[in-house]
């Protein structure tokens, strides 16, 4: 069984610009989020096993080898899997909720009320309404945008039908799910369904609750994500290819930072342009700084690189330590991963920490409800905000690191088919191509946050350089893709040189790097789309199930990564997670998502701590697949010269 757990005297991190503010912290006596997990230790062997109730009032009831049933008589199956469900309905409501505020945006486009958002991305407002089947002819891009609007917003709601957006998965994968009777019939509804079934006395049979969370995880990756990643695209443009720096050395000492953090994009969006306005760039010059520097954390930042090149400050582990530099001005914060702990930080400095959502307060934090329409006037009162502040950090207690890395992202499917097809013939097919003769053995997603349980940044950054070796391609979100990018794994240099032989001259002859970020958590829809993608195209089976592909989580934490992780599995992919669920109280339910789930979706959990052996594990799952494939005969390697790819257009 895999074991949880950062061992003694390990480091916090493999990265030097976090382990240098973590004795920053311990030498001002300012606690962070490594402290504060090594005094929860050691960590509830109830609650890592799942096998604490409190679900009712009779409880709490903990399984324990002398009381093997809960006070109302549920043993550990029933437990864990209750436990786990309530984990999924909280990920999948998370990334929905985002979606919705999204698609609320939209509509308010539609309707002349979104101030000074609109279309960005009109080709993908015409596909998506053609996808699903909203009449466009006759009509204008905001008429389009707001039946869109109207249909998404229809996927939240029950409805007798299940969701219309399960449809973009391949229809293999869609029987599969009618057979099972998986087929979630509205977000919201999925989410209060789980709640229901794990209330008190309702659903006891864990084999149906798991089942019943896989249905709930479906709402999130194919209906709330993907409503998510669309409605951003359109809002906001489809990512391309952007270069930029990541780590905490990419904050100015020269000029005012401003730091976006959490998870819906709007707001930053606007933030993003605004930084750019002139009259505000010398508002700040006249405060003695040289320039505004807007720059991100967690998924926001991902946004915010994916589509204007922002340098990204760190991931999850990293929030408190931006503001132990001493030179962020304004934090602003929205939704998800954001640490209670910030308002106790940003006290010990200058920096102001603003937190805009409706639905997020932080008590000691400064309240500016963002609202749509006024975005961009809000936006530029935190950057006049941010300026005025600037005369308030002391120089004294500045400490940036040096450490910062150059990068590229936005590799948005689309950018993947223009890529890998050229300009006149956007297909996936010369990645099909190099799958099936073998240049590139799979594809691996490794996603996720990052986690003091473990050596922050090494899980993700040593599978993915384990991956590429052994020339498997890796799609990339989240922390996951911010920390390989601080390793410099998303410099196409860097990584193309610790690619193997023949996934680097696919690479090189199509002009992609062996790592490609493609954006937030919701864009894990991305990856789902990819994979539907190879099915597509042709050659690599019927269904998602039949692919070379394997995913990864290797430092999850949150209840999303929960969610996401059913969905691939129910999707019918082997996902390796780098710490077990808190499932390990019951052998069935352990049984049920570690090995049995592969007979009935396909996919199937792992837990492996070692990212070596993870990797191992992953190409084992590859090669298997591609056994059944019949593709794994010797084949001349093909090399993709400029004459190839002419001929391939
Ligand atoms: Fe205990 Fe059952 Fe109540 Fe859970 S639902 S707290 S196991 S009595
Ligand atoms: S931000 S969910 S810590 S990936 Fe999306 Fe990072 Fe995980 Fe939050």
């Amino acid at each position: 069984m895999a074991t949880t757990g950062r061992k003694a005297g390990l480091p916090v991190s493999t990265d030097p610009a976090t382990i240098d503010m973590v004795s920053i912290a311990g030498a001002a006596e300012i606690s962070t989020v490594f402290d504060r997990y090594e005094l929860q230790k050691p960590q509830c062997k109830f609650g890592t096993d799942g096998v604490c109730c409190r679900l009712c009032h009779m409880g709490p009831c903990r399984i324990t080898p002398k009381a093997h049933l809960g006070i109302c008589g549920a043993d550990a199956d029933t437990i864990t899997a209750r436990n786990l469900l309530r984990e999924i309905a909280a990920g999948t409501a998370a990334h929905s909720d985002h979606g919705r505020m999204l698609v609320r945006t939209l509509k308010a486009v539609s309707q002349g009320k979104g101030g000074d958002y609109k279309i960005v991305e009109p080709l993908r407002l015409h596909e998506a309404a053609r996808f699903f089947e909203i009449a466009t002819e006759g009509k204008d891009d905001l008429t389009i945008a707001s039946d869109l609007a109207d249909f998404f917003l229809t996927q939240f709601a029950w409805s007798e039908e299940p969701n219309a957006t399960l449809k973009l998965a391949p229809e293999k994968r869609q029987a599969v799910w009618n057979k099972l009777n998986i087929n979630p019939n509205g977000i919201d509804s999925a989410v209060v369904e789980l709640m229901h079934r794990t209330n008190m006395g309702v659903d006891h049979d864990y084999r149906h609750l798991i089942m019943g969370g896989l249905k709930c995880s479906l709402a999130d990756g194919w209906v709330g994500s993907a409503i998510a990643t669309t409605v951003s695209d359109i809002l906001f443009g489809t990512p391309k290819p952007v270069r930029s720096r990541v780590n905490l050395g990419v904050l100015a000492g020269n000029k005012v930072n401003i730091i976006v953090h959490g998870h819906e994009p709007t707001l930053s969006e606007m933030l993003a342009v605004a930084a750019g306005d002139q009259e505000l760039i010398d508002y700040a010059k006249s405060k003695g700084a040289e320039g505004i520097n807007v720059a991100g954390i967690c998924c926001t930042a991902n946004e915010v690189l994916m589509r204007h090149g922002l340098p990204i400050v760190g991931n999850f582990l990293q929030q408190e330590l931006a503001i132990l530099t001493g030179a962020v001005e304004v934090m602003v914060i929205d939704v998800q991963c954001v640490m209670p702990s910030l308002a106790q930080v940003s006290k010990c400095f200058h920096t102001q920490l603003v937190s805009t959502s409706e639905i997020a307060h932080t008590a000691e934090a400064e309240q500016i409800t963002f609202h749509s329409n006024t975005g961009y006037e809000q936006a530029s009162e935190l950057i006049r905000k941010a300026i005025d502040n600037f005369e308030n950090r002391d120089p004294q207690r500045v400490h940036i690191p040096n450490e910062s890395m150059e990068l590229v992202a936005g590799f948005s499917n689309e950018t993947i088919f223009h890529m890998l097809g050229g300009r006149f013939r956007s297909t996936f097919r010369p990645l099909n191509d190099a799958i099936i003769d073998g240049r590139i053995r799979g594809v691996a997603g490794i996603i996720g946050c990052s986690n003091p349980k473990v050596v922050a940044d090494q899980g993700h950054v040593r599978l993915a350089q384990e991956l590429i070796k052994r020339n498997v391609l890796v799609l990339q979100t989240g922390c996951a893709a911010i920390a390989c990018a601080k390793a410099g794994l998303l410099t196409p240099e860097a990584a193309l040189a610790q690619a193997g032989d023949s996934l680097r001259e696919v690479c090189e002859a199509v002009g992609i790097p062996p790592v490609l970020h493609m954006g937030s958590c919701v864009d894990n829809s991305r990856i789902l789309m990819a994979a539907t993608n190879l099915v597509a195209e042709g050659g690599l089976g019927d269904d998602i199930a039949d692919l070379p592909v394997a995913g990864a989580a290797p430092e999850w934490m949150s209840e999303k990564a929960v969610a996401i992780g059913h969905y691939f599995v129910a999707s019918g992919m082997y996902v390796v997670l780098g710490h077990p669920l808190y499932v390990e109280g019951s052998k069935n339910v352990h049984d049920l998502l570690c090995s049995e789930m592969e007979s009935i979706t396909g996919g199937r959990f792992e837990w492996e701590p070692d990212p070596v052996v993870a990797a191992d594990k992953m190409l084992a799952h590859i090669e298997r697949k591609r056994d059944a494939l019949h593709i794994n005969t010797q084949k001349e390697r093909k090399m993709y010269d400029m004459k190839s790819r002419r001929e391939l257009q």
